[in-house]
C-alpha cells in the first residue's frame, strides 16, 4: 500500500503543473443521450452515476461525477457514464461506427481520468473504477467491427495481491500505456457482447495488451469512452470520476463535471477584509466569515434563483458571530414568490442578516429585496436578530446600521429584534414594493431589542390590503429603551411612529409627515399607546389623527391641514 500511495503522490504533483488544459465543463444540464454528449448508461439494480457536488475535484472544480453501486441485485448491479462521438451513429448491418470519431486510435497521445473511491465501499478492496474506450475498424472483418477496450485497475498494478487502493483521495491514472482487454460489440454488424468472446475477431481475453498490440488497422478511430462500476462487484461501491482526458497529437480534451457555479463574486481578501472585485450575481448566500469585513467597494451583488429552485434565505449573511458590510450594493432580480419559513431552517429573504451576530453595516445600499407582488412575511432589506426575543436577554449583541439606502424592500427596511442593542442612525429608507399584499415598516425595533433609531430619512407604508392591519414608518413594539429623534419622516404612512408595550421610549424632534392620498385604514401620526412615552418637540403634518394616547400635547405641534 505504501508503494502505490507513494506512485499515486508523485503522478499527482507531477500532473498539476504540467496540465494547463482548458476543460471542457460538463454540468447536469448537458447530460444527454444525443452522440457528443455524456450520460447514465447500462444502470442496473440501483447503480447510479450522478454529476454532484458531494465531492469538488482535485483541481478546483466545485463537482464530479458520483457513482455508486448497492451491495448487490438481480441483475448484478452496474453503471457507467458514457459518451459517444457526435458523429456515431448506428446503421442496420454495420453496428456503432463513426467516420471520424474523436480521432484515430493510433494518434492517441493522452489518455488519464482522476478516479476517488469512497472508503466506505464494502467491495473487494482492490477494485477501482473501470475506464473503457470504444473502437470502430472500418478494416477488420469484411464489414469492419466495433471494441471496448477495457482498462481495469487488477490488470494495471492494483491486482488484489497489491493491497487495498488509495481511498478517500484523488487518484490521476494515466493509462494511455495501460493494458486493456476487449470486447467485441458488432463484428461484419453482427451484435456479439461478452457471451460471444472466443477467437479471432472475438478475442477478448488478453490482459496485458497495450492499445497498440490488438492489430487494428490505421483507420480505427475511437468513438466512444465509458467510467464505469460492477458488475460481479459483490459489496458497496461509492466513488468518483472526474477531469477524464483524450488527446490526440498535440489537442487533448479534458472534461470536468461540475454543478453550476452558485455566484460569481470574486473577493481579494487582505487579512479579515474581503474586497468585492466586480459586480456579481449569486444563487445563494453568501457567508463572511467571523469577525471578518466585506467591502463591497462599491460593487452590486445581484441574488438570482437557481436552476430548478428559488432562493432561499439572506443575500450576504453572518458565518459567525461578528461581521461587517460596507459600500455594498445588495439586489435581487426576478425572484419567484414562494413563501419560505422562519423553522425548522429559516430561509426567508432577507438582504443582509445579523443573526445571532453584532457588526457595523454601513453605507451600503439595499435595493430590491423582494419576491415582486408578494405577501409573504420576508424579504427584510437589513435584518439583526438574536434570541431571545421577550426582552429576557442578558449581553446584548452591539450593532450598527448607518449611512444606509434602502428601497423596493419587501416587509422591512431595517429591522432589530431580540437580545440587540441597535444603532440605527442616518439611514435613507423608502417604502415597501408590494404594500397592496403585505403591511409593511421601514424602520423596527422589537421583541426585547433596545437602541436608537435617529437622524434617518424615512418614507412610510401604507396597509393597502382589506384586513384590519397597518403599516409604518417607524415600528417599536415589545422592545427595551429606545430614542427616536431627529428623524424625518415622509411618505404615505398608516401610522408614522408606532409605540406600543415597550420599555422606555423617548420620542424627541421628529417631523412626521404624511403626503398624499390615504388608501388604509389608519392615519395617525404618532401612536403612544404605552402611556408613558416621552414626546418633545415633535412635528407632525397630513395625518388625520396627529398624536393618539397623548392626553397632552406640551411642546409638541401639529403643522398644517390633514390630508386625504
Ligand atoms: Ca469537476
Ligand atoms: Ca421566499
Ligand atoms: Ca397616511
Amino acid at each position: 500500500m505504501k508503494k502505490i500511495l507513494a506512485i499515486v503522490v508523485t503522478l499527482l504533483l507531477a500532473a498539476v503543473p504540467v496540465v494547463a488544459l482548458a476543460a471542457t465543463v460538463v454540468t447536469p444540464a448537458d447530460v444527454s443521450t444525443a452522440p457528443g454528449a455524456w450520460h447514465p448508461a447500462n444502470e442496473r439494480s440501483g447503480g447510479a452515476s450522478v454529476i454532484t457536488e458531494a465531492m469538488p475535484d482535485a483541481h478546483g472544480g466545485n463537482g464530479s461525477l458520483e457513482q455508486s453501486l448497492p451491495a448487490s441485485g438481480s441483475p448484478s448491479p452496474k453503471t457507467d457514464f458514457q459518451i459517444y462521438s457526435a458523429d456515431t451513429t448506428t446503421s442496420y448491418g454495420v453496428g456503432l461506427h463513426a467516420d471520424t470519431g474523436f480521432g484515430l486510435l493510433s494518434d492517441i497521445s493522452a489518455l488519464s481520468f482522476d478516479w476517488y473511491r469512497d472508503a466506505a465501499s464494502t467491495a473487494a478492496p482492490h477494485l477501482t473504477p473501470s475506464f473503457r474506450i470504444l473502437v470502430w475498424d472500418p478494416a477488420a472483418g469484411t464489414d469492419g467491427a466495433s471494441y471496448l477496450l477495457i482498462w481495469e485497475g487488477v490488470y494495471n498494478g492494483y491486482a488484489a495481491a497489491n493491497g487495498p487502493v488509495p481511498t478517500d483521495q484523488w487518484v490521476n491514472e494515466e493509462i494511455v500505456a495501460g493494458n486493456f482487454w476487449r470486447v467485441p460489440q458488432y463484428v461484419d454488424g453482427v451484435w456479439q457482447g461478452i457471451s460471444a468472446c472466443n477467437t479471432g475477431p472475438n478475442t477478448c481475453y488478453f490482459f496485458d495488451r497495450g492499445l497498440d498490440e490488438w492489430g487494428f488497422s490505421a483507420s480505427t478511430v475511437v468513438i466512444g469512452l465509458e467510467v464505469g462500476l460492477g458488475s460481479g462487484w459483490n459489496g458497496t461501491y461509492h466513488s468518483f470520476a472526474d477531469y477524464v482526458t483524450l488527446g490526440f497529437g498535440d489537442t487533448s480534451t479534458v472534461w470536468d463535471f461540475e454543478m453550476p457555479p452558485s455566484n460569481n463574486c470574486v473577493f481579494n481578501t487582505v487579512n479579515t477584509t474581503m474586497n468585492l472585485m466586480a459586480d456579481c450575481w449569486t444563487t445563494e448566500t453568501i457567508l463572511v466569515p467571523d469577525g471578518y469585513t466585506l467591502n463591497g467597494n462599491g460593487y452590486t451583488i445581484t441574488a438570482l434563483d437557481p436552476a430548478g429552485g428559488h432562493f432561499l434565505g439572506a443575500v450576504v449573511a453572518n458565518a459567525g458571530t461578528s461581521m461587517n458590510v460596507f459600500k455594498l450594493t445588495v439586489t435581487a432580480d426576478g425572484l419567484a414568490n414562494v413563501c419560505d419559513p422562519s423553522s425548522p431552517v429559516d430561509t426567508r429573504l432577507r438582504g443582509i442578516l445579523l443573526n445571532g451576530a453584532g457588526g457595523t453595516i454601513a453605507h451600503n445600499t439595499v435595493t430590491g429585496i423582494n419576491q415582486g407582488t408578494s405577501g409573504c412575511q420576508e424579504g427584510n432589506a437589513i435584518e439583526v436578530r438574536n434570541a431571545p426575543f421577550d426582552g429576557t436577554g442578558t449581553n446584548p449583541l452591539s450593532v450598527e446600521i448607518a449611512h444606509n439606502v434602502v428601497t423596493d424592500y419587501q416587509k422591512t427596511g431595517i429591522v432589530a429584534n431580540g437580545n440587540v442593542e441597535a444603532n440605527i442612525h442616518h439611514n435613507q429608507v423608502g417604502a415597501s414594493a408590494t404594500q397592496s399584499n403585505l403591511a409593511a415598516n421601514s424602520i423596527q425595533i422589537g421583541f426585547g431589542a433596545s437602541g436608537s433609531i435617529t437622524q434617518n430619512q424615512v418614507d412610510g407604508n401604507q396597509w393597502l390590503g382589506a384586513s384590519d392591519s397597518l403599516g409604518t414608518a417607524v415600528l417599536v413594539t415589545q422592545a427595551g429603551t429606545v430614542d427616536i429623534s431627529k428623524n424625518n419622516i415622509r411618505g404615505n404612512s398608516d401610522v408614522g411612529i408606532y409605540l406600543y408595550l415597550n420599555g422606555t421610549v423617548t420620542v424627541d424632534n421628529n417631523r412626521v409627515f404624511d403626503d398624499g392620498k390615504d388608501g388604509g385604514q389608519y392615519d395617525i401620526g404618532i401612536g403612544a399607546w404605552d402611556g408613558d412615552e416621552v414626546l418633545t418637540n415633535n412635528k407632525v403634518r397630513g395625518f388625520d389623527t396627529p398624536y393618539d394616547g397623548l392626553t397632552n400635547l406640551g411642546n409638541n405641534k401639529v403643522v398644517g391641514k390633514p390630508m386625504n
